[in-house]
């Protein structure tokens, strides 16, 4: 496996299914990466060692990942569906607008929805306007849609902000959202 295949694995594993593997994760998500090299060996066949798992966190261009402090474990700082983590995360105030990235074939669906979290815990949101352009790309035609954050702050909507600085937050309703 290249990285790139490798840090999908472990997104995959770190986010949505580390009982594939048989791995324990904490509530903040982490990870034991002794644990996670020789049960991915173990179950998936998939060789993986500390120094490939340590280059591909320091690579990743979103920041997906943090190594502990003392080394020894490892986590994906947001975009989790499984509800085994619940990381404790910086509720802060938002800038005036976020973007969010999304596909064509969603627009319809989310004009009488608003944005919801579908499998993640959260809708994500970016203060780049590139940025969504890319995410919103993954699925089709993308559209990048105006967020009025602080507006919804306003009206008591709790945001966050993950280690790497995606912003998360539970839902956006219609009202809050500009679509160009
Ligand atoms: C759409 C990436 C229909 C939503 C990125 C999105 C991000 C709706 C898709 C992170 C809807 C969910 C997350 C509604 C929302 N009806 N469709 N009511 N509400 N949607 O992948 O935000 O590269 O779960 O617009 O950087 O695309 O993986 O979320 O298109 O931060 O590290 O439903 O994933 O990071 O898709 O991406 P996703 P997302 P990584």
């Amino acid at each position: 496996m290249n990285e790139k295949a490798i840090s999908q694995y472990l997104s995959f594993i770190l986010r949505h299914k580390p009982e594939e593997i048989d791995l324990t994760l904490d509530r903040e998500g982490w990870a034991n990466i002794e644990d996670l090299i020789s049960k991915s060996q173990l179950v998936k066949n998939v060789a993986l060692d500390e120094e490939i798992i340590k280059s591909i966190v320091s690579n990743s261009d979103k920041k997906r990942f943090q190594i502990s402090d003392e080394g020894k474990c490892i986590r994906a700082v947001q975009g989790h569906s499984t509800t085994s983590v619940d990381i404790t995360l910086k509720k802060l105030v938002p800038p005036i607008s976020l973007y969010h990235g999304t596909a064509q074939g969603f627009i319809d669906s989310i004009k009488e929805q608003g944005l919801i979290s579908k499998e993640r815990q959260y809708v994500h949101l970016t203060e780049n306007k590139d940025t969504a352009l890319s995410v919103g790309a993954r699925y089709g035609k993308p559209h990048t849609l105006v967020i009025h954050a602080l507006e919804m702050h306003k009206n008591g909507f709790e945001f966050f902000q993950a280690e790497n600085g995606v912003w998360l937050v539970k839902h956006v309703p219609i009202e809050f959202i500009t679509f160009q």
